[in-house]
């Protein structure tokens, strides 16, 4: 039997923004359960494609699933509601199921808009999905979607006449409650089937953020973990397959510190050679813990800091104190892992005031990356249930071609004009600072870590010569931090990177005597380097020094790239 697993495309087109053509992590969780259990899974991301409905057609007509199960957010709903409906006008024996938080929270709002729904499943979705299919296996597509069986499904809402359970709005049932799965490594390792980057070792969150869907989605504060073996093995796996750089997706990934340690422990054991970048609290982070995920191949946290006024802090449900998050910072930086700041603006209570104090923070934190939010509303976050709760926002509203509703537009204090002022004076102010926050950055002085000190560094000019940083026209003289950077990486240890940045800096300043002097250094520590290799040769060349420059190349003449060069000093040669 046959099940689709659909990621739906946002409304908005992304251009730049990559993120949101993935296939989100939970439809692999399922896709492998389901694998496991003898279905035949298909992923289907229409997110990445031209004409995703004619696409999601053609492979409905050509496989005819039995189920096709759309992973909903709020920003892609219009997505799954269309294809829904392509579904059922190939064949309306299909069992179309919608899961994910936009699901979850807006079940009601999402039956009355959607005939082509059959049910949606609330919450986690595994155990739910597979004893649907399970069911449907069994009975047969055609008594389907009765949903009846001598066990209820737990977790499920769906249209009357469906099931068994209790009533809930017009025509709408709801099964039991279902408990969350207790032992998360009973899931059977999703990167054994599928290929994916983005993992995570726990679900749920401590956290109470207002603006934050995650508390009540998971809900408890309890929070669930996989044992470090099983993420690691997940790791192993995929890293095997050409995977080399991972986004641990956690909600506050160091939350358990001696599960993280030991995650750490068994990276390093195993001899990974991988990156990664995960997202904490800046509660949750002290020096031994940085130490461990430095040497595992950690190279950016992220903190949610949201603001720099306490009392929006409050508000949003974040109470973090000020000196916590700076030295969560400074700490996180004197490891070389990249610290990267999330803030909100435009929230309950801002002002040009609070604006300055998050301009205040910015500058005494000295994050290395930054990114700035508009506060948005989503279903299932306190904000939101506040306001609906108050009588001053309905969940018709999300009829409305919209992705989400900032929250200047629920607020008589902001409009959109300030609110537009207010993250232009944010990203001013920390691009315009940030060459001066790389270039001082303060290193824990341990030799065990200068070798990484190297690393970092020379990561961190590349954004500055050839990177993000190198178009952001308010960065200051992206150039001469990318050579400061590069400088100080070499004082802490031979590092390619930073030979061949170096090189390439003084390439572009048309120093090609410095140029070839970088790149010489380079080659007595990395002999066989291609890039280094080149570099010299193109620095030799612009020298009129050709012969030199054939002697170089010659080793590398069968590459393509190589050859244009190779043949361009034999002219110049003869
Ligand atoms: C990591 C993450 C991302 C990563 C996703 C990477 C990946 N490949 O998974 C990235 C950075 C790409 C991302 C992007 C976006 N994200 Co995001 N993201 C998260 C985060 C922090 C964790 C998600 C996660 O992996 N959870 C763990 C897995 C196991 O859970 P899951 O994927 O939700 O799946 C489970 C259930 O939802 C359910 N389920 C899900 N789909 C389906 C489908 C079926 C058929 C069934 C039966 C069940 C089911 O079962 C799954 C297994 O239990 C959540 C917050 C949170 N803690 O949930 C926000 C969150 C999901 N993201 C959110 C948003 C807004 C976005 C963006 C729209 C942001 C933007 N403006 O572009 C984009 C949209 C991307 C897209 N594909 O459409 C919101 C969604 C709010 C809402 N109600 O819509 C959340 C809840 C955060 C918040 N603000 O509260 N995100
Ligand atoms: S924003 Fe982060 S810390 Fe706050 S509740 Fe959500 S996941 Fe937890």
């Amino acid at each position: 039997m046959t099940v689709f697993l659909v990621n739906p495309a946002c409304l908005d087109a992304r251009v730049t923004d990559e993120d949101a053509l993935l296939v989100p992590m939970g439809l692999f969780y399922i896709g492998a359960l389901l694998k496991e259990s003898g279905f035949n899974v298909r992923i289907v991301n229409l997110a990445v494609e031209q004409k995703p409905m004619d696409r999601l057609r053609a492979m409905v007509d050509a496989e005819h699933p039995a189920i096709v199960g759309f992973s909903v957010l709020n920003a892609n709903r219009f997505s799954a509601i269309e294809g829904a409906g392509v579904v059922k006008a190939v064949d309306p024996e299909i069992l179309v199921v919608f899961g994910g938080p936009c699901a979850t929270f807006l079940w009601d709002h999402l039956f009355t808009t959607c005939p082509s729904l059959d049910c949606v499943v609330k919450g986690e979705g595994e155990l739910t999905f597979l004893e649907l299919a399970e069911r449907i296996r069994h009975r047969g597509k055609k008594q389907n979607p009765s949903i009846h069986g001598d066990r209820e499904i737990k977790g499920l809402a769906l249209r009357s006449g469906c099931s068994d359970g209790k009533m809930d709005g017009p025509g709408i049932v709801h099964t039991r409650e279902r408990e969350p799965i207790e032992d998360l490594d009973s899931l059977p390792i999703p990167g054994r089937y599928f290929d994916l980057a983005h993992v995570s070792l726990s679900r749920g969150c401590p956290g109470r953020c207002t603006f934050c869907g995650s508390p009540r989605f998971w809900p408890g504060s309890r929070v669930r973990f996989h044992s470090p073996s099983w993420f690691v093995e997940q790791l192993c796996l995929l890293n095997q397959r050409g995977i080399t750089h991972f986004f641990v997706s956690d909600d506050t990934f160091t939350m358990d510190k001696t599960r993280v340690i030991e995650v750490c422990r068994l990276i390093i054991e195993k001899r990974l050679s991988i990156t990664w970048v995960a997202i904490s609290r800046a509660d949750f982070i002290d020096p031994g813990i940085l130490g461990w995920m430095r040497r595992a191949g950690c190279t950016q946290i992220s903190f949610g800091v949201e603001s720099g006024s306490a009392a929006i802090r409050q508000t949003l449900g974040k109470p973090m104190k000020r000196e916590r998050i700076v030295r969560a910072f400074a700490l996180t930086a004197s490891f070389g892992i990249l610290p990267r700041a999330y803030f909100i603006y435009g929230s309950p209570g801002e002002t040009a005031q609070t604006i300055d104090e998050s301009l205040e923070l910015i500058m005494e934190i000295r994050p290395l990356s930054a990114i700035f939010y508009l506060l948005v509303l989503f279903p299932g976050t306190g904000l939101y249930e506040n306001l609906v709760d108050q009588g001053k926002l309905f969940d018709s509203v999300w009829s409305q071609k919209i992705e989400d509703i900032p929250w200047f537009e629920v607020d008589p204090d902001l409009d959109f004009e300030r609110v537009k002022a207010f993250g232009h004076s944010l990203r001013k102010c920390f691009y315009s600072n940030l060459s001066d926050f790389a270039a001082g950055v303060q290193l824990v002085d341990d030799p065990l870590f200068y070798p990484l000190h190297a690393d970092f560094l020379s990561r961190l000019a590349m954004t500055f010569s050839h990177g993000e940083y190198s178009r952001n026209p308010w960065v200051k003289d992206p150039m001469a931090t990318a050579h400061i950077l590069f400088e100080r990486a070499l004082a802490y240890h031979p590092d390619l990177r930073a030979f061949l940045g170096l090189a390439m800096v003084f390439q572009k300043e048309r120093r090609f005597d410095r140029a070839v002097e970088m790149a010489a250094q380079g080659l007595n520590h990395f002999k066989s380097s291609r890039d280094l290799t080149i570099c010299m040769a193109v620095s030799l060349m612009n020298l009129g020094r050709f012969q030199e420059a054939l002697g170089f190349l010659e080793p590398f003449e069968q590459d393509p790239d190589v050859k244009v060069y190779v043949d361009a000093c034999k002219q110049r040669i003869q």
